[in-house]
């Protein structure tokens, strides 16, 4: 039995240091504990908010018996153990839907500046080696006019579509079900895995972290890319499978990457994908824009909030949904 004096308002652990927007709109709402509070019932929990992606798991919902919501300051839940908290009653509520054109504008920008060497070109424009112009060097490739694959047609799947069509780009996707709709819509194709690896001269990846994209893209799958295709990965880290990834880099299996996620994130300070010219590299800065992230903090804690008052969410994760840290 919880001997423990309860405090007047509920204790919610947060892996921190917290946006100042979500320390503002949660106000004196809630007791904020640190992350640690999870190890133990040294004090109870009410809720959990999750931040940057600690891992929520079987055990530590075990640990924390008063637990009434999990809130996901994001739209990815890859990290929360959703079977284990269905069971348990507990509901996890994220932010879909807020973030989607912030990503899917970084896809785009990573995808611009891997093909026409926009970073590589900063670098040498600064340096000491740039004393004449020459019209012959750092040659990019053609966005306009190519062909876009998009691995999962999703809402952000669709924005990075969106914009493609704009830039003059033909755009096929592969995605667990077709969309239709949104084929007939954006005119887009669909295609299979293995045939939008090989037609594309983009392939963008905006599937969630589960089980069957864990290593989708693998020595294989690059194999399948053209050689002068260019990948953008703005899901998570380990749908791609990084020593693979850098040795098709090294070869010239494909022709360059723009990554805002890795595995392991960060990549390791020596690692030798940094060092390569063709790689444009960003800290995970897909939904970091100001007016995205003030939208994700309004709707993270509205959850939190609901959920610690025994409310429905206002964006409930399915408990059916697939996350497994
Ligand atoms: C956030 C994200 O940066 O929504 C997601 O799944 O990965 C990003 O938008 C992240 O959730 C904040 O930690």
């Amino acid at each position: 039995m919880d001997t423990q004096p309860r405090s007047p308002r509920p204790r919610v652990a947060a892996d921190g240091p917290l946006d100042p927007t979500v320390l503002a709109l949660l106000g004196d709402r809630v007791e904020l504990l640190p992350w640690e509070a999870t190890a133990g019932p040294i004090l109870p929990v009410d809720g959990l908010y999750t931040y940057g992606h600690p891992a929520v798991d079987a055990e530590m919902l075990d640990r924390l018996p008063g637990l009434r919501v999990v809130s996901n300051y994001g739209v990815g839940i890859d990290h929360i153990d959703m079977a284990a908290a269905s069971a348990r009653g507990i509901p996890v509520g994220n932010t879909p839907g807020v973030l989607d054109g912030a990503t899917a504008d970084l896809a785009f920008a990573l995808l611009l500046a891997a093909s026409r060497r926009v970073v590589e070109g900063d670098r040498y424009a600064r340096s000491p080696a740039f004393t004449s112009y020459d019209p012959g060097s750092m040659l990019g490739r053609e966005v306009h006019g190519s062909t876009l694959g998009i691995v999962g047609l999703g809402r952000i799947g669709e924005k990075v579509a969106r914009r493609a069509i704009g830039f003059d780009m033909a755009v096929c996707y592969q995605n667990r079900n077709p969309r239709p709709e949104v084929e007939a819509a954006l005119g887009l194709r669909y295609s299979s895995f293995e045939q939008l690896l090989a037609e594309s001269d983009f392939v963008v990846l905006c599937v969630p972290l589960t089980d069957r994209t864990r290593g989708l893209i693998d020595a294989n799958a690059l194999g399948r890319m053209k050689p002068t295709a260019v990948l953008v990965n703005v899901s998570r880290g380990p749908v791609v499978v990084t020593d693979d990834l850098l040795a098709a880099l090294r070869s010239g299996t494909i022709a360059a990457a723009g990554l805002d996620v890795t595995d392991p994130e960060p990549l390791p300070r020596d690692h030798g994908l940094l060092a390569m010219d063709n790689l444009v590299l960003t800290p995970h800065l897909g939904s970091a824009t100001d007016r995205t992230r003030r939208r994700m903090a309004e709707l993270s804690v509205a959850n939190l909030l609901a959920g610690l008052d025994g409310l429905p969410l206002p964006s409930p994760v399915p408990p059916t949904a697939l996350g497994s840290p």
